[in-house]
């Protein structure tokens, strides 16, 4: 049946076939009932609702003596305190012990005719030889370690033997550029770097060991590099620094005993985008992560035992972190690495290797849907029989594109889950649980367990309650996979997302709740933009922009993008007034793919003689997202400005084209 095509009303989640019974069953009551039952007590009862939660799901060399510790308002939030355990050992040991022959990891190349597949225990081996040549390198407990690969099973291998040992990975979006690699190598103190000679992506290959030996000249801690081979291609090396990945692993024993690790210890580090220039490390501690993308795994998902989950994330981002790593691992399930992009060799590539793979759960952002959607329906083949649930991440769906994933991808087959988070959440806050909750086209839906959100008045900070109201989103409680800290800047973390208003977790984003009860995400507040479900500061675009000797001042804003939901477009000021030139555009378009990465680069520049600003100097961005809009009769007050004539003028540049 196809529930959608009966009105507007929620689309109940028992329209769904499922080959065994949910997680969350409908056992008399039904299982939305259910779900409020157990959320209930999840807020009212958060000791014990995670405890039992998290002796279910992990297993601890040592239980944990206190739950949870700390609050909010102090930001000094610990759990499972005094319980030890090891996030490799549950993620590869325990499976392949019970389990060896099943399979771990199905790795599909760029090429499709290639890959492999590595069962736990082909796994387990070679997390193992990996740690040992780490511990060669001289990695020891509590150090930190870049990653910089493509999506090839050695990555997944990278990470599960940093937190073997005890090292906390950083892994670094193999898209960014030399310079951001360098800061976030030097802010971590790295002191080894994994990564491959190239990449490849779409049929084409990058450098990407060309761009660590960039980096390094200006990381004098790293004293290794670890090379994985993925091309024939020769780089440049650096003899005692550079070694292959191939010839070293190898040499090293099957086995080496996991680490015992605290629940609090840091299992990884992860940077990404604030409002300010900087970007921040996010710190995720071991226990809490780890509980927070099992239940996830378990509930949002519903994943089952026998499960095929395919989540077309990089690494580089948190939903690779969580969703193709720990979650289907922790699960003891089979996750699909895929190295390539939607497009190549042709847009049926993600519907083949879910026909291919019996891939049973599917995620991904709604950028690579519009793509898909936008190059027609004749390429969604295949019969997709085993699907049973299709994930959204990374930004808002729109009602259209969530109902040609029902109904084209799916078939009304599958059920829709649009999963709200962020990379400080550690895994899902508001979304439904397949098999479970209803859902509706766009929503967000509910608070996963532990999670009590609050629709602030951003102005009086006061909590607007009811029905059908909006504002911004916070949580009144904490929740285990919520991050600790920012790397090395305690107060950077307490300014961002615990200060704003006192006593809740601030998540950055608008959202609003409807008369069934229904979260829907707005936006975010601040200066980060979505592009292609990547968040990057606006702040960060203008800082790179200015560093450019031709710059004067810039100004960047986000509008609206048929594929890549958001786009950066800027504003700048040259110096000298000098007129701009295609050489000059270039150049500067050239300095952000520099300076940041290519995914980052503006979509339009506007060379402009002066800026909207008020008379103390600051930028009324407002006023140029309403002229991109071609909203010019919307622009409000601009009597404030130091110069209104410069409205007139920009609307004429704009008007003219970049
Ligand atoms: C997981 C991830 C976080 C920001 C977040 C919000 C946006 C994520 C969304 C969504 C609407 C969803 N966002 N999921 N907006 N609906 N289902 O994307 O983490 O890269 O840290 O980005 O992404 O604005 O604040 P991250």
């Amino acid at each position: 049946m196809s529930a959608l095509t009966n009105g507007s009303g929620p689309v109940p989640a028992d329209a769904f076939a499922h080959p065994s019974k949910p997680h969350l069953e409908d056992d008399g009551t039904s299982a939305f009932e259910n779900y409020k039952r157990l959320h209930a007590q999840s807020i009212k009862n958060p000791q014990e609702f995670w405890g039992s939660l998290a002796r279910d799901l992990l297993t601890w060399s040592r239980d944990f003596d206190i739950v949870r510790r700390g609050s909010l308002e102090r930001g000094d939030l610990s759990w499972f305190l005094g319980g030890e355990l090891n996030a490799c050992y549950n993620c590869v040991d325990r499976h392949a012990f019970a389990n060896p022959d099943k399979v771990a990891l199905i790795y599909e190349a760029d090429e499709p005719e290639h890959g492999r597949v590595l069962t736990y225990d082909d796994l387990l081996r070679e997390v193992c030889q990996l740690s040992y040549v780490l511990k060669d390198m001289g990695v020891k407990k509590g150090d930190t370690v870049a990653i910089y690969m493509p999506m090839v099973p050695e990555a997944i291998i990278a990470l599960l033997a940093c937190v073997r040992i005890g090292a906390v990975h950083s892994v670094i979006f193999a898209g960014f550029s030399s310079d951001s690699l360098r800061d976030r190598i030097n802010d971590a103190k790295c002191k080894v770097v994994l990564t491959a000679n190239e990449s490849k992506r779409g049929g084409k290959t990058h450098a990407i060991k060309h761009i660590v030996d960039k980096a390094l000249v200006e990381c004098p801690a790293v004293t290794s590099v670890l090379v994985f081979k993925r091309t024939e291609s020769e780089v440049q090396w650096i003899p005692g620094r550079d070694h292959w990945w191939q010839d070293v692993v190898k040499k090293w024993p099957a086995y080496i005993a996991p680490e015992r690790m605290n629940a609090e210890d840091p299992l990884f580090l992860l940077y990404t985008s604030g409002s300010t220039g900087k970007p921040k490390g996010v710190l995720h501690s071991t226990g809490g992560y780890l509980v927070g993308a099992a239940a996830t795994g378990k509930y949002v998902f519903d994943i089952h035992d026998t499960d095929s989950f395919f989540c077309g994330g990089d690494i580089g981002w948190i939903t690779g972190h969580t969703y193709v790593v720990y979650a289907p691992l922790l699960l003891g399930v089979s996750t699909i690495v895929f190295e390539g992009s939607p497009m190549y060799p042709n847009p049926s590539r993600y519907w083949d290797i879910i026909d291919k793979h019996n891939v049973t759960h599917f995620y991904v952002a709604p950028t690579a849907l519009r793509l898909l959607k936008k190059s027609g329906d004749q390429h969604v083949t295949g019969d997709r029989a085993h699907l049973r649930v299709l994930g959204s991440v990374g930004e808002p769906i729109a009602p259209e594109v969530w109902k040609w994933y029902f109904e084209v991808v799916g078939k009304g087959q599958a059920q829709i889950v649009d999963t709200y988070w962020q990379t400080e959440t550690g895994s899902h806050v508001i979304a439904p649980l397949a098999g479970a909750t209803p859902t509706k086209p766009g929503a967000a839906s509910f608070p996963f367990f532990g999670i009590e959100p609050a629709i602030l008045d951003a102005a009086t900070g006061e909590e607007i309650d009811g029905a059908n109201v909006e504002g911004v989103l916070a949580f009144k409680q904490a929740w285990p996979s919520m991050a600790r800290t920012v790397w090395g800047a305690h107060d950077r973390y307490m300014d961002t997302y615990l200060r704003p208003f006192k006593g809740y977790y601030y998540t950055g984003d608008g959202a609003s709740r409807d008369k069934d009860g229904f979260y829907w995400i707005g936006g975010r507040m601040d200066d980060i933009i979505n592009v292609s479900g990547h968040r990057i500061s606006t702040a960060e675009i203008e800082a790179a922009l200015i560093e450019d000797f031709t710059v004067a001042e810039a100004a960047v804003v986000a509008v609206q993008d048929e594929i890549t939901g958001q786009a950066s477009v800027a504003f700048l000021t040259l110096k000298d007034h000098r007129a701009v030139t295609p050489e000059i555009r270039d150049e500067l378009i050239l300095q952000v793919r520099r300076t940041i990465g290519p995914f980052a680069a503006p979509k339009r520049i506007y060379v402009v003689d002066d800026l909207p600003k008020t008379r103390s100097g600051k930028i009324m961005r407002r006023v140029l997202r309403k002229i991109l809009a071609g909203e010019e009769d919307q622009l409000g007050d601009t009597s404030t400005l130091s110069d209104p004539t410069v409205v007139e003028r920009i609307i004429a540049a704009v008007k003219a084209g970049p």
